[in-house]
Parts: C-alpha cells; sequence; structure tokens
C-alpha cells in the first residue's frame, strides 16, 4: 500500500510543476441520480470529430480550467464562462432537493455561490440567450470570522463537492443552475480575484410559489465589490459574499473551520487539495446529527465525504441555515500545512489560453 503522504507529496509536486488547472465542474448528483458534466475533452472532440457527448453542463471553452477575471464582469463570459453555449441534457431535482456538485481538486481559498435562472422554456434550446437570464442567488458561503476559514476549504473538505438545498419556494420550471467559486486569493489586487462559474440545466418538480427577482449574469458582479477587491493576508473581522441577496428561503451555509484548512488559510497560500485529501483520508472523528428535516438533505452531503462532522439546523420553513463541519487529525493538519506553503503561489496567475 502506498503511503498516503508520499502519494500527496507526489500529487502537489504534480500540481506545482504542471500547467495551471485550477478547476470545473465533472458532474452533480441531483435527488442521488449521478450526471456527467461538460468535460473540456468534448472541445476537442467537437474539433475533431464535429460531435461531442451529450451532457447536463453547458459548452465552455474555459480550456486550463481557468478564470473569469473582474474586468470581464461586465461580459457574457461571466454568465456561464468563457463563451459558454446551452447544454442539451436536463437533469431532474424536486424543490426542497439537493444537488451536489462534484469539483476538480480544488486549492484555492473563496466563497461558495449559486444561482439559478428560469428559463423561458426550455434551457436546452440552442437559441437560448444567456444574457437576458436572470439569476437568483439561492445559496451561499462565504466565510468564518471567528475560525478564519473560507468555505471553499469546506468543499475541499468534503471531497471537493458542495450540496446545495433546492429551496422548496422556488416554483417548478426549467432552471440554469450557476454554480461558483469566487478564489480570493489574489483579491488584494483590482481585479485579481478569480471567478469559476459553471452552468448546469436542472428541471425542478413540485416547486412552491416564490416570485423571483434575477439580476443579469453581467450585473452581478462589479471589480471593487467589497468581497471581490479586498486583502485577504489580514484577519478579517467581516466578508461580504459578492452578489445580489440570498432569496427568501434559500441557504446561508455557515462554514466551519477544517483543521487542515484553517492553518492553510493562515499561511496566505491556498491549501493543497491533495493536501486536504490526506486530510480526509485521516480522519478518525465522524459525527453526524441533523434534525429530521434537515436528514434528507444533508444526506447526499454526508455519501460524497469521505471527511468528519456534520451537523445540519433547519432554522424556520421560510429561512434554513445550515452547518457543515469537518475536522482532520492533527498529523493530517501538519502535512496540509507544510504543503500549502508549496502549492500555489499567492501571486500565481493562469494562463487564460492554451497552446494546442
Ligand atoms: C446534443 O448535442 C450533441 C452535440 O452537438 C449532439 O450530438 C446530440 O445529438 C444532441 N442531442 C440532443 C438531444 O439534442
Ligand atoms: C467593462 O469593465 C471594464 C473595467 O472592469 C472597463 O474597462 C470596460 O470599459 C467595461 N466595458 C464596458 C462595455 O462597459
Ligand atoms: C467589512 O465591513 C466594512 C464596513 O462595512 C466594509 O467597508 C468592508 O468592505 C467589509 N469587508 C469585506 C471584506 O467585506
Ligand atoms: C450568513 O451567516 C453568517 C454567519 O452566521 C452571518 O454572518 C451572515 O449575516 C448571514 N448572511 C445572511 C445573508 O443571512
Ligand atoms: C469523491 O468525488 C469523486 C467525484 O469527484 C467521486 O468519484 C468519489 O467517489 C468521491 N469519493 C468519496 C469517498 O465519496
Ligand atoms: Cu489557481
Amino acid at each position: 500500500m502506498v503511503n498516503k503522504f508520499q502519494t500527496a507529496a507526489a500529487l502537489v509536486g504534480a500540481l506545482a510543476s504542471g500547467v495551471s488547472a485550477h478547476g470545473h465542474v465533472t458532474g452533480i448528483v441531483a435527488d442521488g441520480v449521478y450526471y456527467g458534466g461538460f468535460s473540456l475533452d468534448y472541445y476537442y472532440d467537437e474539433e475533431n470529430t464535429g460531435t461531442f457527448p451529450e451532457s447536463v453542463g453547458w459548452w465552455a471553452e474555459d480550456l486550463d480550467n481557468g478564470y473569469i477575471a473582474p474586468t470581464a464582469y461586465n461580459t457574457s463570459d461571466i454568465i456561464c464562462h468563457l463563451d459558454a453555449q446551452p447544454a442539451n441534457m436536463t437533469a431532474t431535482v424536486s424543490a426542497g432537493g439537493s444537488v451536489e456538485f462534484q469539483w476538480t481538486a480544488w486549492p484555492h481559498p473563496g466563497p461558495v455561490i449559486t444561482y439559478v435562472a428560469q428559463c423561458a422554456s426550455d434551457c436546452t434550446d440552442p437559441s437560448l440567450d444567456k444574457s437576458t437570464l436572470e439569476w437568483v442567488k439561492i445559496d451561499e458561503g462565504g466565510f468564518d470570522v471567528p475560525s478564519q476559514t473560507w468555505a471553499a476549504y469546506d468543499l475541499i473538505a468534503n471531497n471537493n463537492s458542495w450540496t446545495v438545498t433546492v429551496p422548496s419556494e422556488l416554483p417548478t420550471g426549467n432552471y440554469v443552475f450557476r454554480h461558483e467559486i469566487i478564489a480570493v486569493h489574489g483579491s488584494e489586487a483590482l481585479n485579481g480575484a478569480q471567478n469559476y462559474p459553471q452552468c448546469v440545466n436542472i428541471a425542478v418538480t413540485g416547486g412552491g410559489s416564490a416570485t423571483l427577482s434575477g439580476t443579469l449574469g453581467t450585473e452581478l458582479y462589479t471589480p471593487t465589490d467589497p468581497g471581490i477587491y479586498f486583502n485577504p493576508y489580514t484577519t478579517l473581522l467581516n466578508y461580504t459574499i459578492p452578489g445580489p441577496a440570498l432569496m427568501v428561503g434559500g441557504t446561508n451555509q455557515t462554514v466551519t473551520a477544517t483543521t487542515g484548512a484553517a492553518a492553510a488559510t493562515s499561511a496566505v497560500a491556498s491549501s493543497s487539495a491533495s493536501a486536504v485529501a490526506v486530510a480526509a483520508q485521516s480522519t478518525t472523528a465522524i459525527a453526524q446529527s441533523s434534525t429530521a428535516a434537515a436528514a434528507a438533505s444533508s444526506t447526499a452531503a454526508a455519501q460524497s465525504s469521505t471527511v468528519a462532522v456534520q451537523s445540519t439546523t433547519v432554522a424556520a420553513a421560510a429561512a434554513t441555515s445550515s452547518t457543515v463541519a469537518a475536522q482532520s487529525t492533527t498529523a493530517a493538519a501538519a502535512a496540509a500545512t507544510t504543503q500549502a506553503s508549496s502549492s500555489c503561489n499567492k501571486k500565481r496567475r493562469h494562463a487564460r489560453d492554451v497552446v494546442v
């Protein structure tokens, strides 16, 4: 059996020396059913054969796994990533159900945000004009001040996945879900933040009667928003999650420190995904508690996680809030701390284009 720490070290080496590649959603699990997402390979399939596999994930040309910069917040690329086009398949989820977004190994600190936009008819329509979609925030995770920990570290500790509860108030219909991590490791510089939006088509069934008030994609953010342009390398007393307000019934996921992640945060550099994976593997403390009402929605997260503690509380019917906590062993945390410093430089930038 290969030593886990050696394995992690090899992976960190690969990250450090390899082409920058910081993430996309590989697939989702909607109400327990897995759907593959858009693969970057599909771009080349299309180039070479004129066709590519169907998926629920929108076409996007972030071939380097890269990001949208704040300078492009006023362009259509911020909507569903570079040159995005509608997916021609659709997943299904019930209102009140869950959608888990599975990411490639994720390295950076930042908030995790999910929006939905209802399509006039079918979100698979190739002529759908994405610039007319109006986005409603249904889920967000930002920054936990007491532990100085970012939502993205909970995502990492949860096997690089994030689970969203679909508000039961959301009307039945065809939606584009826009799930996004905003990497803030460069946010001390104007235009230093990095947005990684990912879109999938999901039909919501059994919905409620909320009146949705959405925001055009090109109006979600500005380069000087408090949660976009700020110094992340100091003790933060508050963090303003970017974008419009959470819809009533949306979920404000409280971030709770993972030991490894907190260490990585204070070490300034983002944590190494592989190091945290080691932390997850090494974790022994497992506890789970949930109210009956929350049990269903937390199941997907629990299933996908190799990690530790989850406790979910439903505060009220109209406004839910949940807590996802993860703990790792001291040894694993030490590994994370050591490796975080070498995994991804603070000032690192990604080339937007790749040489093919
Ligand atoms: C989806 O798009 C792919 C790629 O263009 C195509 O091969 C497939 O036939 C389409 N499927 C549907 C149902 O439109
Ligand atoms: C978009 O925003 C950038 C600054 O982030 C600005 O330079 C550019 O002029 C804007 N473009 C339009 C069309 O408003
Ligand atoms: C924290 O709050 C202050 C005061 O409202 C605000 O000026 C600042 O932009 C906030 N910082 C962040 C990172 O959201
Ligand atoms: C989300 O939860 C955090 C921590 O409990 C709190 O500080 C913040 O105000 C909440 N945001 C919203 C929009 O409810
Ligand atoms: C972690 O997520 C991947 C998909 O990204 C999945 O294939 C794998 O089974 C998950 N591992 C665990 C332990 O849940
Ligand atoms: Cu990166």
